[in-house]
């Protein structure tokens, strides 16, 4: 099935240039971009992106992370999408990710972990419409 699914490049993978490298690698595998754009994440936005993690020990500093400075959002579609693309980024935490992945070859740290994924079609739905509520073409 042809899914859509949401990819960040959180501030720490923006500010290391690793755009880039995200898409190039999202483009190769032969998915498409359907729409994305460079973003300062509020702190409201932030919120509901996260909310699934608002009780987590770590979501005031995930927020802090996300909402520090630009983020770089893009809508990605292909077939099985987010099954796929969560693949290709890797474990949550780069210690236990795989190279190969981006979080397995550029991640050290699992708050600063380069890139989010939507974890399912729901998920990427809803974020989706956090990320661009004008809606994707
Ligand atoms: P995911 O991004 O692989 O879907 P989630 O469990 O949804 O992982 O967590 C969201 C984000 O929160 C992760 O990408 C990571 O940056 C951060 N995070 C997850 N667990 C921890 C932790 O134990 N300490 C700090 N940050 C964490
Ligand atoms: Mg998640």
């Amino acid at each position: 099935m042809i899914e859509r699914t949401l990819v960040l490049v959180k501030p720490s993978g923006v500010a290391r240039g690793l755009v880039g490298e995200v898409i190039s690698r999202l483009e190769r595998k032969g998915l498409t971009i359907k729409v994305a754009r460079t973003l300062k994440v509020a702190p409201e936005t932030a919120a509901e992106h996260y909310a699934e993690h608002k009780e987590k020990s770590f979501y005031g500093e995930l927020v802090e992370h996300i909402t520090s400075a630009a983020i770089f959002a893009m809508v990605v579609e292909g077939p099985s999408a987010v099954k796929i693309v969560r693949r290709m980024m890797g474990a949550t935490n780069p210690l236990e990710a795989d190279p190969g992945t981006v979080r397995g070859d550029y991640g050290l740290d699992v708050l600063r972990n380069v890139v989010h994924s939507s974890d399912s079609l729901e998920s990427a739905e809803r974020e989706i419409g956090v990320f661009f509520p004008e809606g994707v073409e």
